[in-house]
């Protein structure tokens, strides 16, 4: 090793001592010895100087490593423990047979990075070989992989919370022998259902049962959701068809992604999925139905970022991005869907502590509370950018009905603490009865539609779920009119069973008049399908528990009897396109409300009332039963994780 910077010190010499002619000659000896003294300590020095060199001066050993782009790798720690010591985070051994246990590194470095070249070469050699299908599916086993792991760690625990009290879910068998075989009945039409949807629709949202393949609308986006999958859940539970649930939870586990690029009805979404997980969590304690509702709300809350806190009606669920309905009154969201969200997010509050849920709906209670309301109704359409109501238009039917439903529903789950929403359903009620509800000259009640400011006699299907609402409704009325309200849900059911009554298949039609001498009859030609709605038979079933009256067991298994004869095919149950006509076509779609609610309400009715009894279990608006919340109150204070 040269050292530069000391070669002018090495090359310099001493001058002679210049002592002058004053120097007195015995002292001679004495300057002669002090002169080597002097010699010594400055060579001491020099040596001294030139060791300190060795150690300060730049190790070319380590620019080469810099230049090699491998500082990283070559020392990448310090272990002092094998006598090297740490300078600006590279290893420093001692010199000499380190330099040389450097070049040994380097160069087996060297070797290896050449073998790995050479291995991903005879890699990308062996790849090619290979067809493009199958690279393609190598490719997809990676990448399956990396979602598992991404599954895997959304998959995270939620906090424990206390069960409600799950009383009534095993039971229900009917001693009258007649009563047990329509309901084993209704259990076999489930079962013929479900079994040609495993068999020819599986993992598809829904089923075409004449085509025999999947079938599916926009309402669920362009992914297959299984909706019908998870809607069925919890009907199979209470029929005792736990093999059919225990594939359906499977199917759930392995496959309910949530991580796709497509845009969902955000109602649709919450009722059937949200609802149908909650309850078959509840139902079946199986922790995967919750977290996957969990995830799946996850991704509906950005449809909540408008500029009033309204929901859009749909939302991707991948981006996030949210919209209307074009055909939505100039951009409006609507009411029965932003307004159908309270009991499965304050559900989703409760189980994972999160408020976040509760507040979203919570915040569109207040905003609806502090808008004027024309002649005391809310329009089916309101604004979610200025907070506007749209067209003035109010149904108790389609686009206004499970708005209602969910007030009365949002104080039964509180186990009657939610007074405020007791106090808006009455409201509402009453506003409905005087300007909505009529008799028809044959003596019909029926509920019309508020349209720019008159009332359309025409009530639709969907209405039909009002009769069961009443009823409901009834105990904890306002000045007690219980009995009214118990009357009201009579006439309902009644008005809907003639509409059945009054077709050739003894299956109500989409839409009936009060009008020009017709009553509860299906005027143009496009309202005449029925698509296995569940509205008529639900109220039959509420009418049931509230009256034990044997008519609606008896009209609800007329309509049972026609639905077997006139809707079922070889490959499951079919909508049909007029019941009027006594030779009906299929629509060919086998609807994922049939089994969560047309069956389940069914059932319900051919069984005794502790199954799912009415004061433990509030059912949403798709049939799913959720638990009622004992709670000390509406701020979800029962759940520890709040406190
Ligand atoms: C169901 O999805 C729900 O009942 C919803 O509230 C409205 N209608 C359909 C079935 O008709």
């Amino acid at each position: 090793m040269t050292t530069p910077a000391l070669l002018p010190l090495s090359g310099r010499r001493l001058p002679p001592l210049n002592l002058g002619a004053s120097a007195l000659p015995h002292h001679r000896a004495t300057l002669r010895l002090s002169e080597k003294f002097i010699l010594l300590l400055i060579l001491s020095a020099f040596i001294t100087l030139c060791f300190g060199a060795f150690f300060f001066l730049p190790d070319s050993s380590k620019h080469k490593r810099f230049d090699l782009g491998l500082e990283d790798v070559l020392i990448p720690h310090v272990d002092t423990s094998k006598g090297g010591k740490s300078l600006g985070g590279f290893l420093i051994h001692g010199q000499g047979h380190d330099e040389h246990r450097h070049r040994e590194e380097e160069e087996r470095l060297r070797n290896k990075i050449r073998a790995d070249h050479e291995k991903a070469l005879e890699e990308a050699k062996e790849k090619l070989k290979k067809s493009r299908d199958e690279i393609q599916a190598e490719i997809q086993t990676e990448k399956n992989k990396v979602v598992q792991e991404l599954k895997k760690k959304d998959s995270k625990p939620l906090p424990p919370v206390p069960l409600p009290n799950l009383i009534g879910i095993n039971s229900g068998e009917p001693a009258d022998l007649d009563i047990r075989e329509k309901r084993n009945k209704i259990k076999e039409m489930m079962k013929h259902a479900w079994d040609n949807y495993r068999q020819y629709g599986w993992g598809h949202n829904e089923l075409k049962p004449i085509a025999r393949k999947g079938h599916t609308t926009n309402i669920f986006g362009n992914s297959q959701m299984g909706a019908t999958i998870v809607d069925a859940l919890d009907t199979l539970y209470i029929m005792g068809l736990h093999d059919e649930f225990r594939e359906g939870q499977e199917w759930i586990d392995k496959n309910l992604d949530f991580s796709v690029n497509s845009e969902v009805s955000v109602f649709e979404v919450n009722i059937r999925f949200i609802g149908g997980l909650l309850a078959a969590y509840y139902l079946s304690g199986q922790e995967v139905f919750k977290i996957k509702a969990v995830q799946l709300a996850g991704k509906l809350l950005p449809a909540f970022n408008t500029p009033t806190g309204i929901p859009w009606a749909m939302v991707n669920l991948k981006s996030g991005v949210g919209r209307n309905w074009g055909w939505a009154s100039a951009g409006s969201s609507i009411l029965a869907e932003f307004g159908t969200l309270h009991m499965e997010f304050v559900h989703l509050s409760y189980l994972t502590g999160d408020p976040v849920y509760y507040n979203k709906v919570m915040h569109i209670r207040k905003l609806l509370q502090k808008m004027d309301r024309p002649n005391g109704l809310y329009p089916n359409y309101l604004n979610p950018r200025t907070g506007r109501w749209g067209q003035h238009h109010t149904s108790v039917g389609g686009l206004g009905d499970s708005f209602y439903e969910y007030l009365l529903k949002a104080w039964l789950m509180s186990d009657k603490m939610d007074t405020e929403a007791r106090k808006m359903y009455d409201d509402a009620i009453e506003a409905i009865e005087k300007h909505l509800i009529r008799k028809s000259n044959g003596g019909l009640t029926f509920i019309g539609e508020w349209k720019n400011g008159h009332l359309e006699r025409k009530m639709g299907h969907l209405t039909c779920f009002a009769g069961g609402m009443f009823a409901l409704g009834a105990d904890g009325s306002r000045d007690d009119k219980a009995g009214h309200y118990l009357q009201l849900g009579a006439e309902i059911a009644h008005t809907c069973h003639e509409s059945y009554d009054r077709t050739t298949l003894k299956l109500g039609p989409e839409a009936f008049k009060f009008d020009g001498g017709v009553e509860a009859v299906a005027v143009r030609q496009n309202e005449k399908y029925y698509i296995l709605r569940p509205e008529v038979i639900e109220t039959y079933w509420y009418m049931w528990r509230f009256t034990h009256d044997p008519k609606y067991r008896q009209w609800g298994w007329e309509a049972a009897q026609a639905i077997d004869k006139y809707c079922r095919v070889s490959g499951g149950f079919s909508g049909v396109k007029d019941v009027y006509s006594s030779s009906p076509t299929y629509d060919d779609v086998q609807q994922s409300f049939f089994l969560a609610e047309t069956l389940k309400y069914l059932y319900l009715l051919f069984s005794n009332d502790d199954l799912l009894p009415l004061d433990n279990w509030v059912f949403n608006t798709e049939a799913h039963p959720l638990p009622v919340l004992h709670l000390a109150n509406t701020t979800l204070s029962g759940n520890p994780a709040y406190r």
